[in-house]
């Protein structure tokens, strides 16, 4: 396979053109698909050339074509992975059967709801990100933003592809419905909590891409697991495209640390407000409120929905096939942590019911090491300061700590000491106001706002102060 058809209306590796009422169903799709692009797409940049990736081919290597593009002809399409011959249902009760080409009947309504889910998120980011573009740190910044955009828009067409090759006028329905449901709106938000917050400033949106996007990267991996071979395929491909949203967090945030240090010792000061930086600690506030909103997204501790999606085959743990157990785990148990009176302590449970806590360590294990990188850097300059990630009871949403009251470091605390000490924990009106001060644009190639330093390489082997973006 590999190639990709770009010669006609929707670029696909599905050989579309074979199947006419998807392809009808698709193209009827797509001019609402743009709509919603053009009303809540990024604003104020649908006309400018922006230097995008674009897939030519779904194998491992160069994969990316790299030229100017402007947004609305950006060629979203359907790209699935290689195919892989033979595959096998891995996990669960139909564990050694072959994979289902075809959704199984009995699944049909929890499939769905996974995929919608899953789907949701996608036009969910763009939405929250749209504004964001006039307030840029550079044209570099202001491209990668793009391309995380657009890349995001692609996710969606893989969704509905999905919902509508396979979900019959069910699936069509949901796929009109991804399109209406807005980020936030009172009426008709998005599914998930983390996708109905505000991403007002680009300290907000490189901590989303660190935090957020990597709950798509574990989520995508345990659907890639799946036995319904098209989930599969298509999540493979998915992820080669969520390690660049990523990347973009991990690497905004530390430029962000880099400069800080750099204030701080240019001003023997770690009160960085006079000189236009961003302290440490209002970053680590940010990445309190970030991280604890994206581990709410792995669902409860305890879920019978998660041992059910594992159980009928649809849903795997990180790195299923890697595992050396039965891939029942029928008779295993996990251990989890839980709120024991005025403490948190560890008890083992059923691992099937726990699944979602263990996908969720798995997430922390690999946040953690992003922020070590980050606390690298710091150390590099000889500053005490570590930044840390908070506790996994603290400011929680879902799930058995969301009535409780748990401080960063994993104390119960009284309401009380909550109301006390909160805002030295989350961003408070301040930090948000000081934040939002510094979002001036700074669109000369090859310049940076004062607040973030330049990163060490552009582009694709472009230089730094390469035009990214062409706002002439
Ligand atoms: N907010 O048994 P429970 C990405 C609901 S991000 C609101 O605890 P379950 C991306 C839940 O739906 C990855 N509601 O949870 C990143 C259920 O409702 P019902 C997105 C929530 O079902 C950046 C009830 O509470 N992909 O790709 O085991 C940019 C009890 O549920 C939340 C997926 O999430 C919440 N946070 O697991 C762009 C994968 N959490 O059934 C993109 C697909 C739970 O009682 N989704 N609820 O009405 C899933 O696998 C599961 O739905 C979840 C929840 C892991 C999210």
């Amino acid at each position: 396979m590999a190639g990709i058809d770009y010669t006609t209306l929707i670029p696909n590796n599905v050989s579309l053109h074979e199947n006419r009422r998807l392809q009808r169903a698709l193209e009827d799709w797509q001019p609402k698909f743009l709509e919603w692009w053009q009303d809540m797409g990024p604003n104020g940049y649908q006309a400018k050339d922006v230097y995008l990736r674009t897939a030519i081919s779904v194998d491992a290597q160069g994969w990316a074509h790299f030229g100017y593009v402007r947004m609305p002809e950006y060629r979203w399409g359907i790209f699935l992975a290689e195919p892989e011959q033979g595959r096998l249902v891995n996990f669960g009760d139909h564990k050694g059967q072959p994979a289902w080409q075809e959704v199984p009947g009995e699944y049909r309504g929890t499939l769905r709801r996974l995929i919608v889910t899953q789907g949701d998120t996608e036009p969910a980011s763009v939405e929250q990100q749209r504004h964001l573009g006039r307030t840029c740190p550079s044209l570099y910044d202001l491209r990668n933003l793009f391309q995380v955009n657009v890349e995001e828009g692609r996710h969606l067409w893989a969704m509905v592809y999905l919902l509508d090759a396979h979900f019959g006028r069910d699936g069509r329905e949901e796929s009109e419905a991804l399109l209406q449901r807005r980020s936030g709106d009172a009426d008709k938000p998005r599914i998930l909590g983390a996708f109905n917050e505000k991403t007002p400033d680009w300290l907000s949106f490189f901590m989303f891409c660190f935090f957020t996007d990597r709950d798509g990267k574990y989520q995508l991996a345990s659907l890639a697991e799946s036995g319904f071979d098209p989930l599969s395929q298509t999540c493979r491909f998915m992820l080669t495209e969520e390690a660049h949203h990523m990347f973009v967090g991990e690497a905004g945030i530390m430029r962000i640390v880099q400069r800080a240090c750099e204030l701080m010792r240019e001003h023997k000061t770690d009160d960085l407000r006079k000189h236009g930086g961003i302290d440490l600690r209002t970053m680590q506030r940010y990445l309190n409120f970030h991280c604890s909103v994206s581990l709410d997204l792995f669902g409860s501790e305890i879920s019978t929905n998660a041992a059910n999606f594992y159980t009928a085959g649809l849903k795997g743990r990180f790195e299923e096939t890697k595992k050396q157990d039965d891939h029942l785990l029928k008779e295993a148990t996990y251990s989890v942590a839980e709120l024991d009176g005025d403490r948190i302590a560890m008890r083992e449970e059923p691992a099937l019911v726990s699944l979602n806590e263990r996908l969720r360590d798995d997430y922390v294990a690999d946040c953690a090491r992003g922020v070590a990188r980050w606390n690298e850097v710091i150390k590099k300059h000889g500053i005490d300061f570590e930044l840390r990630l908070p506790h996994r009871a603290f400011h929680r949403a879902i799930g058995s700590f969301a009535d409780a009251r748990v401080s960063p470091d994993g104390r119960v605390i009284s309401q009380a000491e909550w109301d006390a000490k909160h805002r030295e924990w989350l961003p408070t009106e301040e930090d948000k106001a000081y934040i939002q001060s510094l979002m001036q644009p700074v669109t000369e190639p090859g310049k940076f706002a004062n607040w973030i330093s330049p990163p060490a390489r552009g582009i694709n082997g472009q230089p730094v102060e390469f035009e990214y973006v062409r706002l002439a």
